[in-house]
C-alpha cells in the first residue's frame, strides 16, 4: 500500500454497514475452548466463519483483538463483527477468512474485573503473545481448514489489542503479513522497538493499518508510531477519523481493514 497515505481514501463505511440485512447468507459465530500451556488452563475465544462455510476450503485468518476492559466476548457484545461481515460477503467485498476473538488477556482469572489497570492484569496482555503463537493458532491450525503461511494470517486489534496487534505482528512478521490496530493503547511499544529495520519491515507487510479517532486522548500513541513509520519510509495506512476512543472507530476499522486483507 502506499506510504503514510495521502492517496488512501478512506470511503466511509455505509450506512447500515453494521445492521442486520433480510434474505442474506449469514456465518456463525461461537465460543471454543483450547489448551494453553502458556497459562496451564483451558482458554475461550470465539469464532466466526463466513456464510457457506465448508471444511472442503481453504481460508485465511484474522485473529482480531479486545481492550483492557474485555474479554473474548468483547466485539461479539459490542461490535456484532459477524454482522458487518456477513454484510460484507453479501457485497462480495471480502476474501474468505475465519475470524478468531481470542481473550488477550493471558492469566488464570482471564475476566475484566477488579482493576482492569492492575500490572499483573496489564503484564497479561504481553504474556498473550505466547498463548497466541504456541497454543491457540495451533489450535486453531488443527482445528479448522486453514492455509498457516503468514500471507494468510492477519492481526488486528483495538486499544490494549491494537497495541498488541503491533507489538506481536511487527515483532513476528514470519508469523503475520497483515497487521491493523485500531486506536491503539499505550502498551504499544516505542516505534523504534516496533521497527527496527525499517526497510527489512517495509519488505514483509503486506498491510500496516493504523487509525484513531481525532477526539483519543490516546492519540499521541498513533501520532508517534505514525509520524516514525513515515520518516522511515514504511508504507503503512494512517486514518485520523472523526470520533473518540469508542466503537464507532473501532467497527468502522473492522469494516475498511477486513475489505483490504487476504
Ligand atoms: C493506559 C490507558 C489506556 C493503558 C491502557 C489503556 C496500559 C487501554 C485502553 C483500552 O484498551 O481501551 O495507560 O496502559
Amino acid at each position: 500500500m502506499n506510504d503514510s497515505n495521502p492517496n488512501y481514501k478512506m470511503q466511509t463505511a455505509p450506512a447500515g454497514y453494521d445492521k442486520e440485512m433480510e434474505n442474506i447468507a449469514r456465518g456463525m459465530i461461537g465460543t471454543i475452548e483450547y489448551p494453553s500451556s502458556t497459562v496451564g488452563n483451558t482458554r475461550k475465544a470465539m469464532v466466526y466463519t463466513p456464510p457457506g462455510y465448508s471444511a472442503g476450503q481453504e481460508y485465511s485468518v484474522l485473529y482480531l483483538l479486545h481492550g483492557i476492559g474485555g474479554d473474548e466476548t468483547e466485539w461479539y457484545n459490542h461490535g456484532q463483527p459477524q454482522i458487518i461481515l456477513d454484510n460484507l460477503y453479501a457485497d462480495e467485498m471480502l476474501k474468505p477468512m475465519i475470524v478468531v476473538l481470542p481473550n488477550g488477556r493471558a492469566m488464570l482469572n482471564d475476566r475484566a474485573e477488579g482493576d482492569i489497570f492492575a500490572p499483573d492484569k496489564v503484564q497479561a496482555f504481553t504474556t498473550f503473545e505466547a498463548d497466541l503463537l504456541h497454543d491457540l493458532i495451533p489450535y486453531i491450525e488443527a482445528n479448522y481448514p486453514v492455509l498457516t503461511d503468514r500471507t494468510h494470517r492477519a492481526l488486528a486489534g483495538l486499544s490494549m489489542g491494537g497495541g498488541q496487534s503491533l507489538n506481536i505482528g511487527l515483532n513476528n512478521l514470519d508469523r503475520f503479513a497483515w497487521i491493523g490496530a485500531f486506536s491503539p493503547a499505550p502498551n504499544t511499544m516505542l516505534p523504534e522497538l516496533l521497527v527496527p529495520e525499517p526497510q527489512k519491515t517495509a519488505e514483509m507487510l503486506s498491510l500496516l493499518w493504523l487509525s484513531c479517532g481525532d477526539l483519543d486522548s490516546l492519540k499521541h500513541v498513533s501520532d508517534r508510531t505514525h509520524a516514525y513509520l513515515s520518516q522511515h519510509s514504511v508504507p503503512h495506512i494512517w486514518v485520523e477519523e472523526n470520533g473518540d476512543h469508542d466503537w464507532p472507530v473501532w467497527k468502522n476499522g473492522l469494516y475498511q481493514f477486513s475489505r483490504l486483507i487476504f
